[in-house]
């Protein structure tokens, strides 16, 4: 048994002192004991304060080497629409080795701020041509591979996309790596289960891409094959991002988005739905009452320029939700959570809007929340230090200026609040491993050679 003595750390009743953490070769924590007298011989001691990783909900992993690259105006009335046309030049480019060399790069960058497990939302299944490759989880292999190589958790979810709009409009030139049958999909997710079996880092789930781009019957029929062979696998969808296809929704099916779904599909708790942006009262409500988990990505909504989701009214119906990087224009849940907050308070010219009569801080509130539906989304037993749970956590600094001289009930309100140069966060472990020491992921200069290596060459060409 590994053993680790940590003098304070966030367990799920909140901070505790003294706790000892054990946990099995395989990854597992088998014992969380607080309360103890003094470190027990011989156990090795934490530098600094733990709290659970936090998972990552939503992720384009190719997207990260175009952050930064699209802030210029491309269009008269630039918006998500002519972003979207430049992310598919991009994504046309990318090599399955482009691929894996941007995947690992980025989840060495997820580790580095703490978000120990990643949903990929993956999409891009062929040849640039569209022609398939001999392997047809090619592309989705080298994502799940990023993830073993650098320790990060995956949830893959290989992208169900059909078609280019509601009403099953034909699909576009530009989308023609993505497109897939639902027996297609499923061929998939056979290969990597055979290439990547699922153990405690990895599971596999399905996501149809959006309303616009499956009909029911496909969406049908995928859930159908999925759950042949895996009855509660996590099912991720964008449903309402965009007010465009909130209105083409009810003009071609009669209801709005997120009512669709509620009405057509039995939504519960393995449900993650991306970008609930636009949800009217009554959504809201029974979308919280679901236990479908909304996937919120406000870092890269906010850079699209998507729309504010109504979070008070969503935590007062006591809505599941986690948070996603989604196009990495960002990676970092600190920023996903203040946004979270600030996108409310200046909506409501109100201050600590999303605390609740039991959660006076809102900090952890949300952390607390997002650990729990993060987790929920990623469909593996991660998000928490408790016996069961996947031994994935993060090692503050408790000598970083945000936090030196504080007790433990303002350290994460500095953690997410306080934007001050430099991260708190000191050490990272995924599956009991400590991945990232003093700041530093133990394959960075390497991976990012290669990264820069591949960027070289995506950008050459372009
Ligand atoms: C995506 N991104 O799948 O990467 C989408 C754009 C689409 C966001 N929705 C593509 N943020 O919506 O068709
Ligand atoms: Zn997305």
């Amino acid at each position: 048994m590994n053993t680790l003595f940590a003098e304070h750390a966030y367990l799920p009743d909140g901070w505790r002192r003294n706790v000892l953490l054990e946990w099995s070769g395989d990854g597992k924590l088998q014992r969380v004991t607080p309360d103890l007298p003094e470190a027990p011989d011989g156990a090795a001691r934490a530098s600094g304060p733990l709290i659970p990783g936090m998972p990552n909900l939503h992720s384009h992993a190719f997207q990260r080497a175009m952050a930064g690259l699209t802030e210029y105006r491309a269009n008269p009335t630039d918006s998500f629409w002519s972003w979207r046309d430049l992310m598919y030049r991009f994504a046309a480019r990318i090599t399955p080795d482009d691929l894996g060399a941007i995947a690992r790069w980025l989840y060495v960058e997820m580790l580095k701020a703490g978000y120990t497990s990643v949903c990929e939302f993956h999409y891009v299944h062929h040849a640039p041509d569209g022609q398939r490759y001999g392997n047809p989880a090619e592309l989705a292999g080298r994502v799940v591979q990023a993830a073993s190589d650098t320790g990060i958790g995956m949830t893959m979810l290989p992208v169900l996309y059909q078609y280019s709009g509601f009403g099953a409009q034909a699909p576009r030139d530009d989308q023609r790596r993505f497109i897939n049958t639902p027996e297609g999909l499923l061929r998939i997710i056979d290969a990597l289960r055979r290439a990547h079996p699922e153990r405690g880092d990895v599971r596999y789930g399905v996501a149809p891409h959006s309303l616009r781009a499956v009909s029911r019957a496909s969406l049908r029929a995928l859930l159908e094959g999925l759950d042949a062979t895996s009855a509660d696998a996590p099912v991720h969808i964008h449903i309402a991002e965009q007010t465009a296809e909130v209105d083409a929704c009810v003009e071609t099916e009669g209801a709005r988005p997120v009512q669709w779904l509620l009405d057509n599909f039995d939504v519960n708790a393995r449900w993650c739905l991306v970008h609930a942006t636009h949800v009217d009262a009554n959504e809201t409500a029974a979308l919280a009452k679901s236990g479908a988990v909304a996937g919120l990505c406000l870092t890269t909504e906010a850079n699209l320029g998507d729309g504010i989701f109504p979070a008070h009214a969503y935590l007062e119906a006591n809505g599941a939700f986690g948070v996603g990087s989604d196009s990495h224009i960002g990676v970092d849940w600190r920023s996903e959570l203040r946004l979270l907050e600030y996108g409310q308070r200046l909506a409501r010219r109100q201050r600590n809007v999303l605390a609740a009569p039991h959660r006076a801080i809102v900090a952890d509130r949300l952390f607390a929340a997002a650990l729990q539906g993060g987790a929920r989304a990623t469909g593996r037993a991660v998000g928490t230090l408790e016996a069961g749970a996947r031994a994935d956590w993060i090692v503050l600094d408790a000598e970083h200026p945000n936090l030196a001289e504080q007790t433990p009930d303002t350290w994460l309100s500095s953690v997410v609040f306080c934007e001050h140069g430099g991260s708190p966060i000191r050490d990272v472990y995924t599956g009991g491993e400590r991945v990232v020491e003093d700041g530093r992921h133990r394959d960075e200069a390497r991976l990012y050679a290669d990264y820069r290596a591949a960027l070289a060459r995506l950008l050459a060409d372009s």
